[in-house]
């Protein structure tokens, strides 16, 4: 592939607002077109964004299709993702045309975790049911046996891909009490198992007979796409809990919504869904699931950071260097 000059100061596009320190530096540095209404980019609209710059800088809400990215201009050299996660991307379609893919690893770790915590207590612990009765005006008072849920100190906890995320997530569940197991592609080092006090399964499903909560925290992937589908449902204790911060597909949304509905397993709590931002509306008539709008990584110090990074591999880029967050396909 020939090698092409990288512009001093690329023209880079931008699909949605991002905090205004970000736009400002990035006016700096870039010939950048921002957005001006925060829009979720149509098709159309991507398609014509990636025939006129050189740095493409989409989020989550940007399918960037295979289509999209074989008919993208031929100035398009760099597609520095806003967010982790890159199954929004093709990243094999980039590859082929000698597109360099980057994202924002490590500086939404904690913040993603403290969310995955805060449903891992407030599904046991049914706190969405108790604000919606006080909120309706039903709470009549305290009551030896109102809103009872389950305790979470002494349960076991089981993650579902031990990445930073979920190494995040274990050392805030252990300080509540749960004890931590694991299944991942590969396992830990030694160490970080014995600081995590976390148990490696290498079968998933003789993991899922034994937590009683599951989170997953895995990228989603071609290999982990419905990983958690009807049958690994039922392998589940009937009084177990889920929760998925991740990535909607990794989870099969009709098998848990058949699941919940008939007592398969007790509860689940959900930031991310299939086809965001549609909600299944059965889900919305479920009273044990705790449901939220994909709010994992939104602070606004983790927003910051995650633009940093962007600016900071645009800018290595244009220096000539690798992105410190080159994606490489086959690794997300
Ligand atoms: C981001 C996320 O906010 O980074 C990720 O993978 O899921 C979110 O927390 C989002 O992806 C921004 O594009």
């Amino acid at each position: 592939m020939p090698v092409k000059d990288r512009p001093a100061r690329p023209r880079v596009i931008v699909t949605r607002r991002l905090p205004e320190a970000v736009e400002a530096r990035m006016a700096e540095l870039f010939d950048v077109r921002l957005s001006e209404d925060d829009h979720p980019l149509s098709p159309a609209e991507l398609a014509a964004a990636l025939q006129d710059c050189d740095v493409f800088v989409p989020t989550v809400t940007d399918r960037v299709n295979g289509d999209l990215i074989r008919s993208a201009g031929e100035r398009l050299q760099l597609i520095a993702n806003f967010g982790a996660g890159t199954d929004h991307l093709d990243l094999a379609a980039a590859r082929e045309k000698g597109i360099i893919v980057s994202n924002t690893p490590g500086v939404l770790t904690q913040d993603t975790a403290d969310l995955v915590m805060a449903l891992i207590l407030a599904v046991p612990r049914r706190l969405a049911e108790g604000e919606k009765l006080l909120r309706a005006g039903q709470w009549t008072g305290w009551s030896p046996t109102g809103l009872q849920g389950h305790s979470v100190t002494g349960k076991k906890l089981g993650i579902f891909g031990m990445g930073r995320i979920g190494r995040a997530v274990a050392a805030r569940a252990r300080a509540c009490g749960l004890s931590i197991h694991y299944h991942n592609r590969r396992r830990l080092p030694e160490g970080v198992e014995q600081e995590l006090g976390a148990r490696y399964w290498p079968e998933l499903d003789a993991m899922l007979a034994e937590v009683n909560i599951l989170t997953i925290n895995s990228p989603h992937t071609s290999q982990t796409h419905d990983a958690i589908d009807a049958r690994r449902l039922s392998l589940m204790k009937r009084d177990a809990y889920l929760v998925n911060a991740a990535r909607g597909d990794i989870l099969d949304q009709d098998a848990l919504i058949d699941a919940l509905g008939r007592g398969v397993i007790s509860g689940a709590g959900l930031d991310v869904y299939p086809n965001e931002p549609e909600i299944d509306p059965r889900l919305l008539s479920l009273s044990n699931v705790v449901l939220l709008p994909h709010m994992g990584s939104a602070t606004f110090e983790g927003r910051v950071a995650m633009g940093d990074k962007v600016i900071a591999n645009i800018r290595a880029w244009v220096d000539g260097h690798r992105p410190p967050d080159q994606v490489l396909e086959g690794w997300a």
